[in-house]
Protein backbone atom coordinates (compact mmCIF):
# COMPACT_ATOMS: atom_id res chain seq x y z
CA UNK A 1 0.00 0.00 0.00
CA UNK A 2 1.45 3.18 -0.86
CA UNK A 3 2.23 5.75 2.17
CA UNK A 4 0.73 8.96 2.05
CA UNK A 5 2.58 12.02 3.19
CA UNK A 6 2.05 15.46 3.84
CA UNK A 7 5.06 17.61 2.77
CA UNK A 8 5.21 20.87 4.52
CA UNK A 9 8.16 22.82 3.23
CA UNK A 10 8.89 25.27 0.74
CA UNK A 11 9.56 25.03 -3.01
CA UNK A 12 12.58 26.39 -3.17
CA UNK A 13 12.64 26.46 -7.61
CA UNK A 14 16.87 26.31 -8.17
CA UNK A 15 19.43 24.56 -5.76
CA UNK A 16 18.12 21.17 -4.65
CA UNK A 17 16.81 21.75 -0.87
CA UNK A 18 13.21 21.06 0.33
CA UNK A 19 10.43 20.30 -1.91
CA UNK A 20 13.13 19.40 -4.18
CA UNK A 21 14.36 17.12 -2.56
CA UNK A 22 11.82 15.75 -0.61
CA UNK A 23 9.08 14.82 -3.43
CA UNK A 24 11.95 12.38 -5.59
CA UNK A 25 13.09 10.94 -2.59
CA UNK A 26 10.12 9.93 -1.17
CA UNK A 27 8.85 8.71 -4.38
CA UNK A 28 11.78 6.76 -5.11
CA UNK A 29 10.47 4.88 -1.69
CA UNK A 30 7.41 4.37 -2.97
CA UNK A 31 5.42 7.12 -1.26
CA UNK A 32 2.62 9.33 -2.19
CA UNK A 33 3.88 13.35 -1.48
CA UNK A 34 1.57 16.21 -1.04
CA UNK A 35 3.06 19.17 -0.58
CA UNK A 36 1.64 21.83 1.39
CA UNK A 37 4.06 24.80 0.65
CA UNK A 38 4.90 27.23 2.67
CA UNK A 39 6.65 29.26 0.34
CA UNK A 40 7.90 29.88 -2.86
CA UNK A 41 11.58 30.94 -3.56
CA UNK A 42 13.26 31.61 -6.88
CA UNK A 43 16.65 29.65 -5.22
CA UNK A 44 17.23 28.71 -1.99
CA UNK A 45 18.77 31.56 0.77
CA UNK A 46 21.76 29.96 1.66
CA UNK A 47 24.31 32.06 -0.95
CA UNK A 48 22.15 33.23 -3.93
CA UNK A 49 22.04 36.81 -3.72
CA UNK A 50 18.70 38.54 -4.88
CA UNK A 51 16.69 35.43 -4.56
CA UNK A 52 12.45 35.86 -4.50
CA UNK A 53 10.49 35.33 -2.05
CA UNK A 54 7.01 34.77 -1.53
CA UNK A 55 4.92 33.63 1.44
CA UNK A 56 2.16 31.03 1.10
CA UNK A 57 0.73 31.29 4.45
CA UNK A 58 -2.95 31.99 2.91
CA UNK A 59 -2.92 29.38 0.84
CA UNK A 60 -1.71 26.94 3.09
CA UNK A 61 -4.95 27.57 5.05
CA UNK A 62 -7.18 27.03 2.27
CA UNK A 63 -5.06 23.81 1.18
CA UNK A 64 -5.78 22.26 4.60
CA UNK A 65 -9.40 23.75 5.12
CA UNK A 66 -10.04 21.48 1.25
CA UNK A 67 -8.02 18.71 2.92
CA UNK A 68 -9.91 18.76 5.74
CA UNK A 69 -13.46 18.61 3.46
CA UNK A 70 -11.89 15.62 1.76
CA UNK A 71 -11.54 13.93 4.93
CA UNK A 72 -7.60 13.03 3.79
CA UNK A 73 -5.55 11.36 6.22
CA UNK A 74 -1.87 10.67 5.99
CA UNK A 75 1.14 8.16 7.26
CA UNK A 76 3.04 10.85 7.67
CA UNK A 77 3.24 14.47 8.48
CA UNK A 78 6.24 16.06 7.39
CA UNK A 79 7.51 19.84 8.54
CA UNK A 80 10.26 21.72 7.52
CA UNK A 81 11.36 25.33 6.58
CA UNK A 82 8.63 27.74 6.97
CA UNK A 83 7.14 30.88 5.56
CA UNK A 84 6.17 32.92 8.36
CA UNK A 85 5.44 33.16 12.25
CA UNK A 86 1.83 32.51 11.60
CA UNK A 87 2.58 29.42 10.21
CA UNK A 88 3.80 28.14 13.15
CA UNK A 89 -0.03 28.21 14.12
CA UNK A 90 -1.05 26.89 11.00
CA UNK A 91 1.16 23.85 10.91
CA UNK A 92 0.29 23.10 14.89
CA UNK A 93 -3.53 22.82 14.13
CA UNK A 94 -2.89 20.52 10.91
CA UNK A 95 -1.07 18.13 13.05
CA UNK A 96 -3.52 18.50 15.79
CA UNK A 97 -6.41 17.82 12.96
CA UNK A 98 -4.86 15.27 10.80
CA UNK A 99 -2.65 12.98 13.17
CA UNK A 100 -4.29 9.83 13.72
CA UNK A 101 -2.89 7.00 15.77
CA UNK A 102 -0.82 5.18 13.54
CA UNK A 103 0.57 8.69 12.29
CA UNK A 104 4.44 9.54 12.12
CA UNK A 105 4.88 13.13 12.85
CA UNK A 106 8.43 14.17 11.60
CA UNK A 107 9.29 18.07 12.38
CA UNK A 108 12.63 18.79 11.05
CA UNK A 109 13.05 21.72 12.81
CA UNK A 110 14.52 23.45 10.07
CA UNK A 111 16.03 27.41 11.42
CA UNK A 112 19.60 27.33 10.48
CA UNK A 113 22.97 25.98 9.57
CA UNK A 114 26.85 26.36 10.26
CA UNK A 115 26.08 28.87 13.53
CA UNK A 116 23.73 31.24 11.73
CA UNK A 117 20.02 31.53 11.99
CA UNK A 118 18.24 31.52 8.19
CA UNK A 119 18.22 35.06 6.75
CA UNK A 120 14.28 34.70 6.37
CA UNK A 121 14.12 33.45 9.79
CA UNK A 122 13.04 35.55 13.26
CA UNK A 123 13.22 34.85 16.94
CA UNK A 124 9.50 34.73 17.19
CA UNK A 125 9.66 31.33 14.35
CA UNK A 126 12.23 29.44 15.91
CA UNK A 127 10.25 30.25 19.28
CA UNK A 128 7.45 28.36 17.53
CA UNK A 129 9.29 25.72 16.44
CA UNK A 130 10.04 24.62 19.24
CA UNK A 131 6.42 24.30 20.53
CA UNK A 132 6.41 22.30 17.59
CA UNK A 133 9.11 19.96 18.29
CA UNK A 134 6.49 18.81 21.09
CA UNK A 135 4.09 17.36 19.00
CA UNK A 136 7.11 15.29 16.98
CA UNK A 137 7.50 11.72 17.67
CA UNK A 138 11.03 11.96 15.45
CA UNK A 139 12.87 15.54 15.30
CA UNK A 140 16.33 15.96 13.22
CA UNK A 141 17.63 19.11 14.62
CA UNK A 142 21.42 19.52 12.51
CA UNK A 143 24.12 20.91 15.50
CA UNK A 144 23.25 24.16 14.80
CA UNK A 145 19.40 23.97 15.18
CA UNK A 146 20.09 21.81 18.17
CA UNK A 147 21.57 24.82 20.07
CA UNK A 148 18.81 26.73 19.20
CA UNK A 149 16.25 25.04 20.04
CA UNK A 150 18.24 24.70 23.57
CA UNK A 151 18.44 27.86 24.11
CA UNK A 152 22.17 28.19 24.48
CA UNK A 153 25.02 30.00 22.18
CA UNK A 154 26.27 27.79 19.49
CA UNK A 155 29.41 25.66 20.96
CA UNK A 156 30.61 24.03 17.71
CA UNK A 157 30.93 20.26 17.87
CA UNK A 158 30.77 18.67 21.00
CA UNK A 159 32.71 15.86 22.70
CA UNK A 160 30.40 12.73 23.43
CA UNK A 161 29.74 13.41 27.05
CA UNK A 162 27.62 16.86 25.73
CA UNK A 163 26.39 15.01 23.12
CA UNK A 164 24.61 12.80 25.42
CA UNK A 165 23.43 16.09 27.42
CA UNK A 166 22.07 17.57 24.39
CA UNK A 167 20.20 14.57 23.35
CA UNK A 168 18.76 14.21 26.55
CA UNK A 169 17.50 17.83 26.79
CA UNK A 170 15.76 17.75 23.37
CA UNK A 171 14.03 14.44 24.06
CA UNK A 172 12.67 16.45 27.29
CA UNK A 173 11.25 18.86 24.85
CA UNK A 174 9.02 16.10 23.37
CA UNK A 175 5.91 15.46 24.62
CA UNK A 176 4.99 12.08 23.44
CA UNK A 177 5.56 8.35 25.35
CA UNK A 178 7.39 7.42 22.25
CA UNK A 179 9.98 9.49 20.51
CA UNK A 180 12.99 10.18 19.26
CA UNK A 181 15.76 12.87 18.85
CA UNK A 182 18.77 12.84 15.90
CA UNK A 183 20.88 15.23 15.64
CA UNK A 184 22.90 15.49 12.44
CA UNK A 185 25.70 17.15 11.08
CA UNK A 186 28.30 15.12 13.86
CA UNK A 187 31.74 15.26 13.14
CA UNK A 188 35.04 13.92 13.93
CA UNK A 189 38.08 15.43 12.67
CA UNK A 190 40.43 12.82 13.98
CA UNK A 191 38.58 10.09 12.39
CA UNK A 192 37.38 12.17 8.95
CA UNK A 193 33.76 10.79 9.79
CA UNK A 194 30.51 13.01 9.89
CA UNK A 195 27.17 11.62 10.67
CA UNK A 196 24.38 11.85 13.46
CA UNK A 197 24.00 10.69 16.74
CA UNK A 198 20.44 10.00 18.42
CA UNK A 199 18.17 9.06 21.21
CA UNK A 200 15.05 7.11 21.48
CA UNK A 201 12.58 7.36 24.37
CA UNK A 202 10.11 4.73 25.25
CA UNK A 203 8.04 5.52 28.28
CA UNK A 204 11.47 5.23 30.45
CA UNK A 205 13.90 3.71 28.60
CA UNK A 206 15.86 5.39 26.76
CA UNK A 207 18.70 4.30 23.90
CA UNK A 208 21.35 5.87 22.59
CA UNK A 209 22.81 5.18 19.03
CA UNK A 210 25.31 6.75 15.94
CA UNK A 211 25.97 6.48 12.41
CA UNK A 212 28.96 7.69 10.94
CA UNK A 213 30.71 7.75 7.45
CA UNK A 214 33.40 9.39 5.68
CA UNK A 215 33.33 13.57 5.37
CA UNK A 216 33.08 15.26 3.02
CA UNK A 217 35.30 18.68 3.63
CA UNK A 218 32.35 20.52 1.35
CA UNK A 219 29.32 22.01 2.40
CA UNK A 220 25.99 21.54 0.26
CA UNK A 221 23.09 23.13 1.47
CA UNK A 222 20.13 20.77 1.46
CA UNK A 223 21.44 17.82 2.67
CA UNK A 224 19.49 17.90 5.80
CA UNK A 225 16.40 17.97 3.86
CA UNK A 226 17.84 15.19 2.35
CA UNK A 227 18.50 13.62 5.45
CA UNK A 228 15.13 13.59 6.96
CA UNK A 229 13.45 12.42 3.57
CA UNK A 230 15.68 9.16 3.05
CA UNK A 231 14.74 8.69 7.21
CA UNK A 232 11.09 8.78 6.44
CA UNK A 233 11.05 7.22 3.39
CA UNK A 234 13.37 3.73 4.96
CA UNK A 235 10.93 3.95 8.20
CA UNK A 236 7.80 4.26 6.18
CA UNK A 237 8.75 1.02 4.20
CA UNK A 238 9.30 -0.59 8.00
CA UNK A 239 13.09 0.19 8.10
CA UNK A 240 13.74 0.41 12.34
CA UNK A 241 15.10 3.72 13.22
CA UNK A 242 19.07 2.85 13.59
CA UNK A 243 18.97 1.39 9.62
CA UNK A 244 17.04 3.91 8.59
CA UNK A 245 19.80 6.78 9.99
CA UNK A 246 22.30 4.36 8.28
CA UNK A 247 20.98 4.78 5.23
CA UNK A 248 20.88 8.48 5.27
CA UNK A 249 24.21 8.84 6.43
CA UNK A 250 25.94 7.04 4.19
CA UNK A 251 24.07 8.21 1.17
CA UNK A 252 24.37 11.94 1.93
CA UNK A 253 28.33 11.17 2.66
CA UNK A 254 28.40 9.41 -1.31
CA UNK A 255 26.67 12.19 -2.61
CA UNK A 256 28.49 14.91 -1.03
CA UNK A 257 31.95 13.35 -2.68
CA UNK A 258 30.58 12.29 -6.15
CA UNK A 259 29.38 15.92 -6.40
CA UNK A 260 32.54 17.59 -5.07
CA UNK A 261 34.37 15.30 -8.02
CA UNK A 262 32.00 16.65 -10.08
CA UNK A 263 33.20 20.32 -9.46
CA UNK A 264 29.70 21.57 -9.51
CA UNK A 265 29.26 24.45 -7.30
CA UNK A 266 28.17 23.66 -3.72
CA UNK A 267 25.40 26.34 -3.39
CA UNK A 268 23.79 24.26 -6.37
CA UNK A 269 23.81 21.09 -4.09
CA UNK A 270 24.29 17.83 -4.42
CA UNK A 271 23.77 16.09 -7.03
CA UNK A 272 21.56 13.22 -6.27
CA UNK A 273 19.82 12.44 -9.63
CA UNK A 274 21.27 10.27 -11.04
CA UNK A 275 22.82 8.06 -7.34
CA UNK A 276 18.87 8.14 -6.57
CA UNK A 277 18.84 4.47 -7.74
CA UNK A 278 21.51 2.96 -5.04
CA UNK A 279 19.37 4.12 -2.42
O1 LIG B 1 17.60 23.07 3.36
C1 LIG B 1 17.08 24.01 4.19
C2 LIG B 1 16.43 25.13 3.44
C3 LIG B 1 15.14 25.02 3.03
N1 LIG B 1 14.50 26.02 2.39
C4 LIG B 1 15.15 27.16 2.10
C5 LIG B 1 16.47 27.33 2.46
C6 LIG B 1 17.15 26.31 3.13
C7 LIG B 1 18.55 26.45 3.50
O2 LIG B 1 19.23 27.36 3.15
O3 LIG B 1 17.08 28.48 2.17
C8 LIG B 1 14.43 28.23 1.36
Amino acid sequence: MVKRIAAINDISCFGRCSMQVIWPVLSHFGHQVCPLPTALLSAHTGGFDGYSFFDLSEEMEKIATHWRELDLSFDAIYSGFLGSGRQIEIVKSFINDFERESTLVLVDPVMGDNGMIYRTYTKEMCDGIKVLCKSADVITPNLTEAYLLLGIPYGGQPDSGKQKEMLDALLKIGNKKRHAVIITGIHNAAQGTIGAVFAIKDHDEVIYGSSYATYCDVFFPGCGDLFSSILLGELLNGRGIYGAIKAAVQFISKVSSYTKRTGSPPIYGVEFEQMIRDL
